[in-house]
């Protein structure tokens, strides 16, 4: 009898036990890790499936797509769109919600989602992945429009992403703790590899864009340059530096064996907020991290407390090892 538990078992069993996953629910979070797998064999096909490169197109952020951005984009619009589950969608490469069309039933929940984060590592080969958040829809008013998705991070019923790294790792949460699930390429189906996954409150990593160091506030400067006095300094140890510049692969570490990811406002473009957006980054990667006993702030407050006010706004992020958050978040009261 094998001891692997599919995601599909966790999740019929989580529905069977907790009654935290509606079948609605659970079926969702099956087509998206479906589709995920569906990515992840895009991705690994690399040049052998002309997929590398950019599609000569832009999204919303002004960013320069590439054609996997493009390519998981679609995948997750089409498996999701037909199953009755969803009253909409929106992703970091629309511009504005994508709602289910008519001749599809309409269902109660609305799925966000950053279909490829990480885009500039998709040419060199290193780790990239998919974020998705699950919201319900506000109950009433027939039709969906972009306010119905302006809830605070709160709020969200689902998230997770998927990893597309050495192995396909989708990590997800639905309230109570978070999973792990290891695609098994030769069953095809994900596997459960990890429960109640736990951040040390405490670490000796940091990751942070150290090339941006000149342009950031005073609090995280200061925060930073103890961390680099190291043993010497008033932090009493040494510290050692990971950047990634793929979310996914920061949070995952992260989530792995601890750390603090640092993407904060600083002043190349003052009049943002920061460089990751709140509704299909920093929300999802915020409860993750929480559900995992850490912490998620944009400096002065709880990540997940922060209303939206448009569907692509940005944040800044401070999120992991929780002692670590709430040192820095505390530097921007008393720095
Ligand atoms: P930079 C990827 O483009 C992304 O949105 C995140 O995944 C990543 O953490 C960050 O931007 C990297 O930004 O400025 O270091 O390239």
């Amino acid at each position: 009898m094998s001891s692997k538990i599919s995601l599909t078992r966790y999740l019929v069993e989580q529905q069977r036990v907790d009654g935290l996953i509606p079948s609605q629910l659970r079926l969702l979070l099956e087509v998206v890790a479906r589709a995920c797998k569906g990515i992840s064999q895009a991705v690994n096909k690399g040049a052998l499936g002309g997929v590398l490169g950019t599609a000569d197109t832009e999204n919303i952020q002004g960013e320069v797509q590439k054609k996997l951005d493009i390519i998981a984009n679609e995948v997750l619009i089409e498996a999701n769109e037909w199953g009755g589950h969803l009253a909409a969608m929106a992703s970091e490469e629309m511009d504005s919600i994508y709602v289910v069309p008519n001749r599809y039933p309409q269902g109660e929940y609305l799925l966000l989602f950053d279909p490829l984060d990480g885009s500039s590592n998709i040419d060199v080969n290193v780790s990239i992945g998919t974020i998705f958040s699950v919201l319900k829809k506000p109950e009433g008013l027939a039709g969906v429009t972009e306010a119905d998705f302006l809830q605070p991070g709160a709020k969200q019923v689902a998230a997770g992403y998927c990893v597309y790294g050495p192995q396909t790792t989708l990590v997800l949460t639905v309230g109570d703790g978070v999973a792990m699930f290891t695609l098994d390429r030769e069953q095809g189906s994900f596997v459960l590899t990890q429960e109640n996954v736990r951040i040390p409150e405490d670490t000796k990593e940091f990751a942070i864009n150290m090339s941006n160091m000149r342009h950031w506030d005073a609090p995280v400067k200061h925060y930073i340059d103890e961390c680099l006095q190291g043993v010497e300094g008033p932090r009493g140890k040494d510290f050692n530096m990971r950047w990634i510049a793929s979310m996914v692969a920061d949070v995952h570490r992260i989530l792995t064996r601890g750390g603090i990811f640092l993407y904060p406002w600083d002043k190349r473009e003052p009049n943002k907020p920061g460089k990751l957006r709140l509704m299909y980054e920093a929300n999802p990667m915020s409860w993750l991290v929480e559900q995992a006993g850490g912490a998620a702030t944009n400096g002065r407050q709880r990540i997940l407390d922060i209303t939206p006010t448009t569907l692509h706004e940005r944040v800044s992020v401070i999120l992991g090892s929780k002692n670590e958050v709430e040192r820095v978040t505390g530097y921007h009261t008393t720095v």
